[in-house]
């Protein structure tokens, strides 16, 4: 059986690569709300609603666990999906980050966390790192624009880098930060982008750290698959240009499944 990830949009699709390669029998099936992206400066009931129809639909394709790849997301309703679904694991992107965090930084750190309106406002990172370590220097930052910008294909350019200055410029500098937690799934996207202003950073990417999470909930519930299931396919709400273009620039080349589903158009 596959397992199901997804995103308000394209962001998800950054843990991916890292799955296939850490996990390479594994099929996935992915969701990306394109359609109604972005999510994060929306209300829980919205975000929730939303969730649950995206839940439903990849429960209905089988999936065997469901990964959920949006920060905004699990800061939101994690704990209602875990106790709405209870026969299948569902695991939410934040706390792996937060155990990284906590296992490689000390007090002597200054990290600085970056997401969306919901997940800053949320303060679910703080809250996350601080029950390991409650001496750990934190701060954060809601960067609204940049989700809406990616989704736009606005990534490696001078807007880009206009709205990463404006954003993380003074963030950066008066809180003398020298670690940053990139708390959006759209994020690594920009890493680059990120990495050229502020050299001195060590970056967190939570869309990495999500796999040691993701394999021991597979074997916990003897749910690993011993032989390579090749096909993963992409769902989205919209197949957007930027979708697409997306989804090239992560597989290159290769074949890969695409089909469209749209709650609204049922
Ligand atoms: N990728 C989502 C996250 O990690 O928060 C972005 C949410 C959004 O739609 N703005």
């Amino acid at each position: 059986r596959p397992i199901g990830i997804f995103d308000s949009g394209v962001g998800g699709l950054t843990a991916i690569p890292h799955i296939m390669q850490e996990l390479p029998n594994e099929r996935l099936i992915y969701f990306g709300d394109t359609a109604r992206t972005p999510y994060g400066s929306k209300a829980k009931s919205t975000i929730t609603s939303f969730t649950k129809q995206i839940v439903d639909f990849l429960v209905h394709k089988n999936v065997k666990m469901v990964i959920i790849a949006c920060n905004t997301i699990t800061a939101t309703c994690l704990d209602e999906l875990i106790a709405h679904y209870k026969d299948i694991p569902i695991i939410g992107i934040i706390e792996p980050a937060a155990q990284k965090v906590a296992a490689s930084c000390t007090a002597q750190n200054r990290i600085g966390i970056i997401g969306t309106k919901v997940t800053i406002n949320q303060k679910t990172y703080i809250k996350s790192i601080h029950r390991y370590n409650s001496n750990l220097k934190l701060f954060d930052k809601a960067c609204p624009i940049f989700v809406p910008l990616i989704e736009e294909g606005i990534i490696d350019n001078e807007i880009m880098e206009l709205s990463v200055r404006h954003y993380l410029d003074d963030f950066v500098k008066d809180n003398h930060l020298d670690t940053l937690v990139l708390g959006c799934t759209h994020y690594p996207l920009i890493r680059p982008a990120i990495e050229k202003l502020y050299p001195h950073l060590r970056i967190i990417d939570p869309s990495f750290e999500i796999i040691s999470s993701v394999q021991s909930t597979l074997i916990q519930h003897n749910l690993l698959a011993n032989q390579p299931e090749y096909e993963n396919i992409f769902y989205a709400s919209d197949l957007s240009e930027n979708f697409m273009n997306m989804i090239a620039s992560i597989f290159g080349k290769t074949d890969v499944k695409v089909d469209f589903k749209n709650f609204d158009l049922d």
